[in-house]
């Protein structure tokens, strides 16, 4: 067995079908992390990488909180395990009431999933079944947007709108998508956007196709993540709630990337001001460090199925995952918001952003950058597919190239697609925020 520098055999690096990754080129010259603390990891050869994306968006506190795995540590001890169905144990009911303190009001329902992806299924199911209750069964259609991201299950590929995520995977559910907001009058605007509110109405125009009897719910992110940072333009997400109100369709945010603090509120609907029905959460609820998701929904949906759901004794709702509200995941959630709201994260990330947007807009003029947008702390770049001009688009290339270059000098950031994705830790620091945008200006001029 050939050992590579890292101690794995070739076997090993073989044996794992690794997720979204590149396998073939990945084996051949393995990025390998040892170790995390606070906004740093530690890779195979003893280096010390910033963490330019928090994980994947998941760690905005930073790694290896004392607090979060002190609570682990306990509770893996004291329960490591709770049968999710038809018991329960006091960590979830005390999870879900903290969640709801920083929801809107009238979202206060939640029910617990494993992961985004799954919380996505989730509220799909819950958005139809409600209807369903009401003796609207025709309800079942849901409208996506392009480019949007909602995780990889077969509901979440039916309303996102990353087409290389669809293409291989054929027949989804029923969706249809507006068009996305990354429009040419919007490039190199700072924050939100002015233009492209009009867009929202292509939802009039949907309604009057399939018309609101066969449809059951809208799903957008307030701020597009996995699309390389697509922030909604002003009024935009207002007008979707008006007119998913006025014909009777459900609105669900998925705010997987966006709740917890990364938009420098507690979500991105008290952000943007604009309540939705339902809300899909993962990542940052448990700092990342195990995973958990939840749904949370307007006590109205909770209570259709409460009052339809026949004979008490029986299940009101019948779905639920293994690890709904694990434990342990619940200890490392309460851990984790008990961090964000003693050190006041949100705000913390509210008083930073002002300086990352103009740290990250100073890149505009770098070789291939044709587009740079943010909020919070979240900021994407949008490089020029390499061969354009030639008519041979490699839109991933250069993106790959700058993530890779900007790895061997101690940077992690996200590629996909043809952009640059950024997420930094809510505990960055100013010059940290300067050294990473100025190792990235100067990498994506080095590319060809
Ligand atoms: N919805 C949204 C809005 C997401 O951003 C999911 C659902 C799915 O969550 P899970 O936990 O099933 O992965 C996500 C996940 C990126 C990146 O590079 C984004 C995600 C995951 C991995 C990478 O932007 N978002
Ligand atoms: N497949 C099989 C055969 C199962 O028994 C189960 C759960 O019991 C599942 C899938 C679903 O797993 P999970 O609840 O972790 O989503």
């Amino acid at each position: 067995m050939k050992n590579n520098t890292h101690g794995l055999s070739q076997a090993q690096l073989d044996a794992h079908w690794m997720p979204f990754t590149s396998n073939r080129e990945f084996k051949k010259d393995p990025r390998i992390i040892i170790s995390a603390q606070g906004n740093y990891y530690t890779d195979a050869d003893g280096r010390k990488i910033f963490d330019g994306l928090s994980g994947l968006w998941t760690c905005g506190a930073g790694h290896a909180r004392p607090e979060i795995t002190e609570a682990i540590s306990k509770q893996s001890a004291t329960l490591d395990y709770s049968p999710a169905f038809q018991y329960g144990h006091t960590k979830s009911f005390e999870l879900a009431y903290r969640i709801t303190e920083l929801m809107p009001d009238s979202l206060n329902r939640v029910f617990f999933t494993g992961s985004g992806s799954e919380s996505v299924e989730t509220a799909l199911k819950i958005a139809r079944g409600y209807w369903r209750k009401q003796g609207l069964a025709s309800k079942t259609r849901f409208i996506g947007r392009a480019k949007g991201y909602h995780g990889v299950n077969y509901g979440g590929i039916s309303v996102g709108g990353l087409s290389p995520n669809r293409a291989l995977f054929g027949q989804g559910i029923e969706a249809c998508h507006l068009s996305h907001t990354m429009i040419n009058d919007n490039k190199f605007i700072k924050g939100l956007p002015n233009e492209g509110t009009y867009l929202a109405d292509e939802l009039e125009q949907l309604v009057a196709l399939h018309d609101a009897s066969t449809i059951a719910a809208v799903i957008v992110e307030p701020l597009a993540g996995s699309a390389g940072v697509i922030p909604p333009p002003v009024g935009y997400l207002k007008r979707l709630r008006e007119i998913c109100t006025k014909h009777n369709i459900l609105l669900i945010f998925d705010e997987v990337i966006t709740a917890f603090g990364r938009m420098g509120s507690n979500t991105g609907a008290e952000e943007f001001g604009v309540i939705p029905d339902l809300m899909t959460v993962a990542k940052q609820l448990t700092n990342g460090v195990i995973p958990m998701g939840a749904v949370i929904a307007k006590q109205e949906i909770y209570d259709t199925y409460m009052e339809t759901g026949g004979p008490e004794y029986m299940l009101e709702l019948p779905h639920g995952y293994t690890y709904s509200a694990h434990p342990i995941a619940c200890a490392a959630a309460l851990a984790s918001l008990d961090i964000l709201a003693k050190e006041n994260l949100p705000e913390r990330v509210k008083d930073i952003a002002p300086y990352f947007q103009n740290s990250l807009h100073g890149l505009k003029g770098c070789s291939h950058i044709t587009d740079i947008r943010n909020y919070g702390l979240a900021g994407g770049i949008t490089i020029e597919a390499l061969g354009a001009e030639q008519g041979k688009a490699e839109p991933a290339k250069r993106p790959y190239e700058i993530a890779m270059k900007m790895w061997k000098k101690g940077f992690y950031v996200r590629y996909g697609g043809d952009t640059i994705q950024l997420g930094m830790p809510f505990t960055s620091t100013l010059p940290e925020i300067d050294s990473l945008i100025n190792a990235l200006g100067e990498t994506i001029n080095e590319i060809r």
